[in-house]
């Protein structure tokens, strides 16, 4: 299995763009251009579909060796033993998600700020997420915080991974690259891409270009 440590470019499977029904297509062409690890993300699904959909794509990401992690819901993590669980700023303490998700699993915490993104290392997240950098449809409540706190985030914790995320595409993902990113989340862009594999090998090949 991938470290987290490992990883650079963080996929995610999200049901506002993908049907359930194409999930497995486009999660296995996810995994053919390289993606590092893998989010399942349904804002809509109840416990029950989130398992469900976990179990059809689990067998995949883990013939890959690619850690699986659970949007929102760390039962569904625990019960289908995926490799770990991703928890929002309103969705309860880390402990919490921690104990559900089950022992040895990832648990990673979306922060919007510098003040946030202490917070969640000092609380224990394995990982954090840290945007949006750029607007993005993907998370249309949350204003954009653009890149200059890119930098201050991993001086401050330079040995935690930071996915810095929200509406990073192919064009910008080399200012962000210089920004002081190291590791990025790309929903859209991949998703919506016409040949998601290849979306993902170029997004690859331009981070392995930045140490
Ligand atoms: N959290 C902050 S921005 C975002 C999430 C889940 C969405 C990122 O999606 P995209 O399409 O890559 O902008
Ligand atoms: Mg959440």
């Amino acid at each position: 299995m991938r470290a987290l440590a490992d990883c650079r470019l963080y996929g995610i499977l999200d049901t506002g763009y993908i049907p359930p029904r194409q999930a497995v297509s486009v999660v296995q062409a996810m995994l053919d251009g390289g993606i590092d690890i893998l989010q399942l993300r349904s804002k809509s699904a109840s416990h029950d579909q989130m398992v469900s959909l976990g179990e059809k794509i689990l067998p995949l990401t883990r013939a890959a060796g690619i850690p699986l992690i659970i949007n929102d819901h760390p039962a569904v993590a625990g019960e289908i033993e995926a490799e770990g669980v991703h928890i929002g700023q309103d969705d309860g303490s880390l402990e919490e998600a921690r104990l559900l998700a089950g022992d040895g699993a990832i648990v990673g915490r979306s922060t919007h700020s510098v003040a946030q993104a202490r917070a969640a290392v000092a609380e224990g997240a394995d990982y954090i997420g840290f945007g949006p950098l750029f607007a993005t449809p993907t998370k249309p409540d949350y204003p954009p915080i653009g890149t200059a706190d890119i930098r201050v985030v991993h001086e401050e914790h330079p040995t935690v991974p930071i996915f810095c995320i929200g509406g990073i595409t192919p064009g910008n993902l080399a200012a962000v690259l210089a920004a002081g990113a190291r590791r990025v989340v790309i929903v859209s862009a991949i998703l919506q891409a016409p040949d998601v594999a290849a979306m993902v090998a170029g997004l690859k090949k331009t981070l392995a270009g930045t140490p």
